[in-house]
Order: C-alpha cells, then sequence, then structure tokens
C-alpha cells in the first residue's frame, strides 16, 4: 500500500523534472543562454513554481525584455535562490537527467524494433523471390524494399543526430553540476574539503566504522598562535601560512583519509581503519614536517621563523554520536594546548565517558 503510493508521487516527480527539464533547456537556447547550474536553477525554479517570488521576478523581466540577458539571470539567481536550493536543484536535475538518458535508451529499442520491420520487409521480399512471380511484381517489390531502405536510413540518421545533441547537453549539464556540487563541499582558500564536506563525511565514516567493525580516529588540529603571526605579519602571508598547512597534510596521508578545514584555522582529519596510537604517531610525523619549514615572505624572501600545531585526538567508541566523538578530540586539542603548545594529546576513551555513552544509549 505505502510502496504504491510512494511509486505514484515517484512517477509524478519524473514526469514533472522530465517535461522541465525539457522546457528549460529550450527556453534557455531561445533566450541565447549557456545551460550553466546556476541559469538552469533559475529557469527550472521558474518552471517548476517553487519559488513564487522567483516566478513573479522573471515573469516581470520576460514582460519587459522578452529574453533574459546572462546579467539579469545572475540578479536572479543571487537575490532568489541560495546555496540550499542549490542542493535541491542538483538532486532534481540529476533524477532529470537520469529519465533523459532512459528517453535516448527507448528511442534506441524503438529504433531497433524499425530495424525489425525492415527486416521483416527484406524477408518478405526474398520470399517473393522464391515463388514464380511476373517481372513486374518483381519490379515492385525492389522498388518497395528501396523506399524502406531510405526511410530506415533517414530515420537511422535523425536518431543518431538527436543522441548526439541530448548526449552533449547532458553532458555538459552533468559536469557543470559536479562542478557546483565540488565548489560546495571545498575551502576556496586551501582546496582542502569545508565544514560541510567533513559532516557528511564524518557520518559516513561513522557508519563505516560500525559496518566492518574497524577503527576511527579524528584529529583535531590548531595552528599555535596563530592570532600573533597574522598580526606581526599580515593576513595574506597568514593566508599562505594556511595554504602550507593543507598541503602539508594532503602530501602526508593516505587517500582514503578525509582532510578538511574546520573553520578559521582549524583543521579536522578522519583516519579510518586507524587505531589511536598509530594515530599519535601519524599526528606527530605532520607536526613535526610542518614544523621544520620555514615561512618566507615571497617579496623579499626574508625568513618569518617556523609555524607549530596543536593535535587532539580521539578514536570512535562503539555507540558514540559525532558531537560527543568531536568534542573528546576538542578536548584533547585543549589538553595539548594547556600544555604547551606544539604537541599531540591521544588519550583513550576515560569510564565516566563510556559511561555517559551507555547511559545514553539506555535512555533512548
Ligand atoms: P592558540 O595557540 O591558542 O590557538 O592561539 P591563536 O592565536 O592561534 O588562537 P586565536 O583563536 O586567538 O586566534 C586565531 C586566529 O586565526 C585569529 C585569526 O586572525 C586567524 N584566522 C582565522 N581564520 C583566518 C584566515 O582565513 N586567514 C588568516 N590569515 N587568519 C585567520
Ligand atoms: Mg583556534
Ligand atoms: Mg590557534
Amino acid at each position: 500500500m505505502h510502496d504504491k503510493g510512494d511509486n505514484v508521487v515517484k512517477n509524478m516527480q519524473q514526469n514533472n523534472a522530465d517535461k522541465w527539464l525539457n522546457d528549460v533547456l529550450e527556453h534557455l537556447k531561445r533566450d541565447g543562454l549557456p545551460p550553466t547550474p546556476n541559469n538552469y536553477a533559475v529557469y527550472y525554479h521558474y518552471y517548476s513554481g517553487e519559488n513564487p517570488n522567483l516566478k513573479m521576478a522573471m515573469d516581470l523581466l520576460i514582460s519587459q525584455h522578452e529574453k533574459l540577458t546572462q546579467d539579469q539571470c545572475e540578479a536572479l539567481y543571487r537575490s532568489h535562490l541560495g546555496l540550499e536550493a542549490e542542493h535541491d536543484m542538483l538532486r532534481e536535475a540529476n533524477a532529470a537527467i537520469e529519465i533523459e538518458v532512459s528517453k535516448v535508451l527507448a528511442a534506441i529499442d524503438s529504433s531497433a524494433s524499425d530495424a525489425d520491420k525492415f527486416n521483416k520487409t527484406l524477408d518478405t521480399f526474398s520470399g517473393k523471390l522464391n515463388t514464380s512471380i511476373s517481372l513486374e511484381q518483381i519490379r515492385e517489390a525492389v522498388t518497395k524494399v528501396v523506399s524502406e531502405t531510405r526511410v530506415m536510413s533517414q530515420q537511422n540518421q535523425r536518431l543518431q543526430t538527436q543522441l548526439s545533441q541530448t548526449t552533449q547537453q547532458l553532458t555538459e549539464v552533468r559536469y557543470n553540476l559536479d562542478q557546483v556540487h565540488k565548489e560546495s563541499q571545498t575551502d576556496p582558500l586551501t582546496g582542502v574539503g569545508n565544514r560541510k564536506f567533513f559532516n557528511t563525511a564524518l557520518v559516513d565514516r561513522i557508519d563505516e566504522a560500525k559496518e566492518t567493525n574497524t577503527p576511527l580516529t579524528l584529529l583535531m588540529i590548531d595552528i599555535d598562535h596563530f592570532k600573533k603571526f597574522n598580526d606581526s605579519y599580515g593576513h595574506l602571508i597568514g593566508d599562505q601560512v594556511l595554504r602550507l598547512v593543507a598541503r602539508t597534510l594532503v602530501e602526508n596521508l593516505k587517500g582514503r583519509d578525509v582532510i578538511a578545514r574546520f573553520g578559521g584555522e582549524e583543521f579536522v582529519i578522519l583516519l579510518p581503519q586507524t587505531r589511536i596510537e598509530d594515530a599519535e604517531k601519524v599526528a606527530n610525523q605532520l607536526r613535526i614536517n610542518l614544523s621544520t619549514k620555514q615561512i618566507k615572505r615571497r617579496s623579499t624572501q626574508e625568513t618569518l621563523g617556523a609555524i607549530t600545531i596543536s593535535i587532539g585526538a580521539a578514536e570512535l567508541y562503539a555507540g558514540e554520536e559525532t558531537d560527543g566523538f568531536i568534542s573528546r578530540a576538542d578536548e584533547a586539542l585543549y589538553k595539548a594546548k594547556e600544555t604547551g603548545r606544539n604537541r599531540v594529546v591521544a588519550e583513550p576513551i576515560t569510564p565516566e565517558q563510556i559511561e555517559e555513552i551507555q547511559g545514553k544509549f539506555q535512555t533512548e
């Protein structure tokens, strides 16, 4: 019962998304605008009617100018669609793309059945040739085959053109959407993942650790006395340091490890399949590696000294929630700061903390 209802809603959404995709692409083409993610988002919301304010504003522009310019489209995007909307759009556009692809596959199927029909005509023709028929009848049959061959080849050509156009358009839309998705998860200054990326990765890695019954360790990293560094040398050199820290992390960790900027001058690392003792070694290597790098002012090559980091580590305890896990790594980082900075604190979970987690379990 429930499934049936879900399917009806799903089908309706798919049909709509399917229709809107065509409308959007045609309208963008009419207005001479490229199908960039932002342009696509504006027109998509216009057709879906999900955003009445955007629809009203766009209707007004259309009534005044007929076609939208790139600048007008960008202005609509900025004032009516935020990051959240973009997220929805990504999901819906992906669904629409899947539908478009299945339509293309259906077109190929139907072309195959046309080919079947054509084969049958040929069979009938060769059958006729086997019976004794007049020259006139043969001429007639040959003419029919020739004309059907022409129709088939024209149909094939049309299908091919349509397929390559659709594929090209979809590839472009999908590429643009992928770029937007990637950008929305990346810290623009350092190029590593941002907080949003980390939040998703954290949930995924915790699930994975639970499913595979493997350890997961979190490192919380904070640059030491960074305020003083900024105050002494300026924010631009501070930014250069943030990039250096990110690069050092990326260069010294494995592909499966998650690296992100948690905010300000703090970074986080998730080390899957790693116990806290091993994570402590990794953290110390990172810390030492960074402390041996000399920061230089690019313009004068003047040496500004080295940068140090403090690191707190925590290993996920079975049944622990994301917040508790982060808090424990944070507490360890705080201890590293308190006890002199430029060090790693990796303490095992305390019996009190275990009790707290288990207490939560029982009340739930
Ligand atoms: P502690 O060793 O206790 O961590 O001291 P701190 O000075 O590093 O810590 P505090 O929290 O007092 O200052 C953090 C500084 O990080 C303040 C801010 O100027 C700097 N910061 C945060 N984000 C950025 C950024 O994007 N670029 C630059 N250049 N500096 C940043
Ligand atoms: Mg800090
Ligand atoms: Mg700091």
